[in-house]
């Protein structure tokens, strides 16, 4: 089945974030911030008390469904991201995921081809099903201006959380797999790049109108490298996504790309480009040419808030005004942060 987001379909039509993702100038970006639900916000800690798990909470559409809506109650953002993770993909394959309060997530490593017997795509579609009602839920719930965003992760970055067992500093065992048995690891992302392809195809049919692809640890990787598992992989997945899902925009966030960003936007057939906040103005003007970007205020500025938070997402607005530009942060919203800060950024960017 073919689902087209694209012609006279007014309700579409009206969320800003798809008009600049359309390519269009609009007076104001519009705004939403990665990692907008999460733990800095009381009612999201209230609501995480009452579940089971971290992972049973993705998988429970009611409480998705609520941790999606209260940064968009309490801010009024102009786009919704759908509460679940990117390791629900490594879950449903068949790997062991755990998230262990403090620690973060724990995997069981896998570390070589004999490994991979171990996963089954075959389960995908049957395990995500759960996310799928919370998105159809959202839709319904939403108003048309706020636009829906469905997501995944990039497969080398949640081959990264598979190989090392969790959170990494230095990424040697993923990079020692990848160096010494390229084609047994290539199996892995290409079991990964299909599933998520499928996995993205399946939340635009529930309801997902734009879809960002979190490449948090494509700055890890030396040029060769980062041409061959982060750019091929997600070319494919573009492609694949593209064909089911014609009209559907996709943001891709190769997070501390850095000059490889250029490559990015140009080979991987994204609509839109995330920038971190070290990207600097005069790349992010050069890469609006191509696509709309996102970006880029430093999370830490969120956190401090205030004049220093204001006077950037300004110079932000500024520097990206006369291209497709979505506001955003460089990266998630961290913990820490004062929600009355998310209120004064809103303020700074749409003014008072
Ligand atoms: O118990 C809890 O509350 C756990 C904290 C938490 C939350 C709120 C985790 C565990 N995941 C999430 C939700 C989440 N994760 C969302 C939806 C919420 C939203 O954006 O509003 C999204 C989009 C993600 C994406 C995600 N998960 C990324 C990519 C973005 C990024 O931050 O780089 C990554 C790397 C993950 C893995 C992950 N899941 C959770 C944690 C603590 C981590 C990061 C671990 C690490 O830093 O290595």
């Amino acid at each position: 089945m073919n689902v087209s987001v694209s012609g006279p379909d007014a309700e579409q039509a009206e969320a800003p974030l798809l008009k600049v993702l359309a390519g269009e100038r609009v007076d104001l970006p519009p705004v939403w911030l990665m990692r907008q639900a999460g733990r800095y916000l009381p009612e999201y800690r209230e609501l995480r008390s009452k579940a089971r798990n971290f992972l049973d909470f993705c998988y429970t559409p009611e409480m998705a469904i609520e941790a999606t809506m209260q940064p968009i109650r309490r801010f009024g953002l102009d786009a919704a991201i759908l509460f679940s993770d990117i390791l629900v993909i490594a879950d449903a394959l068949g790997a062991e995921v755990s998230f262990v309060e403090g620690t973060g997530p724990v995997l069981t490593p896998i570390r070589d081809a004999a490994g991979l017997k171990a996963l089954s795509k075959a389960r995908v579609a049957e395990h995500c099903a759960p996310v799928y009602e919370a998105i159809r839920g959202l839709r319904s719930t939403l108003p048309d201006a706020v636009a829906l965003i469905g997501f995944a992760g990039g497969p080398w970055t949640v081959a990264t959380y598979m190989v090392e067992g969790g959170s990494s500093r230095d990424f040697a065992e993923i990079k020692r797999w990848m160096w010494s048995d390229p084609d047994g690891f290539g199996r892995l992302i290409d079991l990964l790049a299909e599933a998520t392809a499928d996995h993205l195809i399946g939340q635009v049919k529930a309801g997902a109108q734009c879809l960002q692809l979190f490449e948090s640890w494509a700055g890890v990787l030396p040029e060769p490298e980062f041409e061959r598992w982060v750019i091929g992989p997600t070319r494919r997945i573009v492609t694949r996504v593209r064909e089911a899902c014609p009209g559907v925009p996709m943001i891709g966030f190769a997070r501390a790309a850095g000059a490889m960003m250029d490559r990015y936007a140009d080979a991987t057939g994204v609509q839109g480009v995330g920038l971190d906040a070290m990207v600097p103005a005069e790349q992010a003007q050069r890469l609006q040419k191509r696509v709309a970007v996102q970006g880029n205020l430093d999370p830490i500025l969120l956190l401090t808030g205030g004049q220093a938070m204001a006077g950037r997402a300004r110079e932000i607005v500024t520097t990206l005004r006369e291209g497709p530009h979505v506001f955003n942060l460089g990266h998630g919203v961290l913990p820490p942060t004062p929600p009355e800060h998310v209120e004064q950024l809103l303020v700074a960017v749409r003014g008072g």
